[in-house]
């Protein structure tokens, strides 16, 4: 049964596998038997690859190619296939996109990412060759007006229920292990080589400068005294402080990333060289899946019982740093996994990105943010746009969660400032305990949340009520389409703290187009 289930899990699309032993099993005393039997060792996953006919094909787009794009998903991470694809890179020069999680399957330095310059590069292509992405949210499911309507999407995966999913065409898709796909199209290409001083390279280029350029202007802008740090200048500072340690070549610190601002902003401002060092909230957007994430990356790393799970990396020890970026919101989804992390004595780093709110918090002033919540408690406020409660994404103002660590056995800091910040990273890299730097920040007051796709759902985290709300499909598109929202469903939650949210649940006629079946919708409902 163990070794089924370990099939399952590793084999094709990798997942999880749960196994129940009964409570009898778990807690009996085994006798010592009289022989042992070794077990057979799990054989490697099967590798499919793909038929020549097709790679040929496929291959000829590529050449024909004008805009070719070639995205790096996870399932590229996952099937170790770092080496394949960094020499179809390096030989072919076509420009890539990593994926969150694909990040470092080809190093982000190399000249050929245009992660700085994303909406050019999915705009122009007009060939994409998808390894191991999904054509979900995060690709804007390859429609326009991200991308180019034209454009051809070539999908490798090992999933067949991706090929000619949303934008992607079923008669160019393989399914197959990347590992051997790749050198199979990489052999039908050599030694062909994408012209660098192309149109679409030199539009990727000039907006790679003028993008790099104004991000490097805002991390190195020193933070004007009495003002609150922002994101990019304490990640900058964060990346400043760890590259003192072990600059990013040596692939020693394994980021972890979960909320909305604080998740995103991080994937810019961090860079991985190596493949499988960052770990995001994913294809669901789950939160809650941060602190998990980080345990499992410390057992995973820094155990020394799953050698086959470190990628190959220039550090002499192997050992890694768990650097974890939590919104103030995602933290409270699973904060007191602290609490494991000090029991087993596992040194992970937890910067809480403390805005105050769900992407925004209310006020950047303690009295203030007082005064709305008077407002709210003696329900003055009104729901319109002259409300001066707090919103319903608000949370409590410079909560102290570096409290956690302390209360469990760990380390904590509340920091305001970039000395503070900078202080408290060094300590929190050195600890050997869990460590909780509670980073307050601008809140982003008055910023509004726009929505084409949203649903309110209500969650309990201890005794905390929290009300929760994620955007999907981006601004530009509700502001066009507002008037067309459908309210799908409507009801009450009792939350635990004799508070009464009314929790409604809309979402945008386009999403509903993409989302096929009634059963369907229930999962969506409950992922987001
Ligand atoms: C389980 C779950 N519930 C709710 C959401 C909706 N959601 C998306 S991002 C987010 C939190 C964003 O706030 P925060 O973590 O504070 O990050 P910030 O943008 O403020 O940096 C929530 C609740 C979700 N993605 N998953
Ligand atoms: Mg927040």
């Amino acid at each position: 049964m163990l070794q089924n289930a370990y099939r399952s899990c590793w084999f094709g699309r990798p997942g999880t596998g749960f196994i129940d032993l009964p409570a009898e099993i778990i807690q009996g005393v085994a006798e010592e038997p009289e022989e042992t039997e070794t077990i057979k060792m799990i054989e490697a996953a099967p590798s499919g690859g793909a038929d020549e006919a097709k790679i040929f094909k496929i291959a000829q787009l590529i050449k024909g190619a004008k805009a070719p794009l070639v995205i790096i998903g996870k399932g590229a991470a996952y099937a170790r296939a770092e080496g394949p694809i960094r020499e179809l890179i390096n030989n072919t020069s076509l420009p890539f996109l990593p994926s969150p999680m694909g990040k470092g399957v080809v190093a982000d330095s190399h000249p050929c990412n245009t992660a700085s310059a994303r909406s050019t590069a999915l705009q122009g292509a007009d060939v994409v060759l998808l390894l191991g992405a999904r054509l979900n949210w995060i690709f804007h499911f390859g429609a326009a007006p991200k991308w180019n309507p034209a454009a051809k999407f070539i999908q490798v995966d090992i999933s067949p229920e991706e090929i000619g999913r949303n934008s992607g065409d079923p008669d160019l898709g393989i399914v197959g292990d990347i590992k051997t796909v790749v050198p199979q199209l990489f052999k039908q290409l050599f030694p062909w080589k994408y012209d660098i001083s192309s149109p679409y390279n030199k539009k990727l280029a000039a907006a790679k400068a003028k993008n790099e350029a104004n991000a490097a202007k805002a991390s190195e802008t020193p933070t004007p005294s009495g003002s609150p740090l922002t994101y990019t200048r304490a990640y900058h500072i964060i990346k400043e402080t760890l590259h003192s340690y072990s600059p990013a070549s040596e692939g020693s610190v394994v980021y972890i990333a979960e909320g909305a601002n604080t998740m995103d902003i991080s994937r810019s401002a961090f860079p991985v060289e190596h493949p499988r060092l960052r770990l995001d909230a994913g294809t669901y957007a789950t939160m809650g899946v941060g602190l998990g994430y980080a345990i499992a990356a410390h057992e995973a790393y820094n155990s020394g019982v799953a050698p086959l799970a470190l990628p190959a990396s220039t550090t002499s020890s192997g050992r890694k740093k768990i650097v974890a970026f939590e919104g103030d919101s995602a933290f409270g989804f699973s904060g007191l996994e602290v609490e494991t992390m000090a029991r087993y004595g596992m040194d992970c780093l937890i910067f809480v990105m403390n805005n105050g709110g769900v992407y925004h918090g209310d006020e950047d002033d303690a009295e203030a943010w007082a005064q709305r919540q008077r407002n709210t408690l003696e329900a003055k406020s009104s729901m319109g746009e002259a409300a001066a409660g707090l919103r319903s994404t608000s949370l409590g103002y410079e909560v102290r969660y570096e409290k956690l660590a302390e209360a469990c056995g760990g380390k904590g800091f509340f920091v305001r400032t970039e000395e503070e910040l900078g202080k408290a990273t060094r300590a929190g890299y050195e600890a050997k305990v869990p460590v909780i730097v509670n980073v307050a920040i601008k809140s982003g007051k008055g910023s509004t949340l726009v929505s084409s796709c949203a649903s309110f759902d209500h969650y309990g985290s201890s005794d905390l009520t929290r009300l929760s709300f994620c955007s999907r499909s981006g601004g530009r598109l509700a502001r066009r389409k507002r008037k067309k929202v459908v309210i799908r469903r409507s009801y009450d939650l009792e939350a635990r703290s004799h508070i009464v949210h009314f929790i409604y649940v809309c979402i945008h006629e386009d999403m509903l187009e993409r989302i096929p079946s009634p059963s369907c919708l229930d999962s969506f409902f409950s992922f987001h």
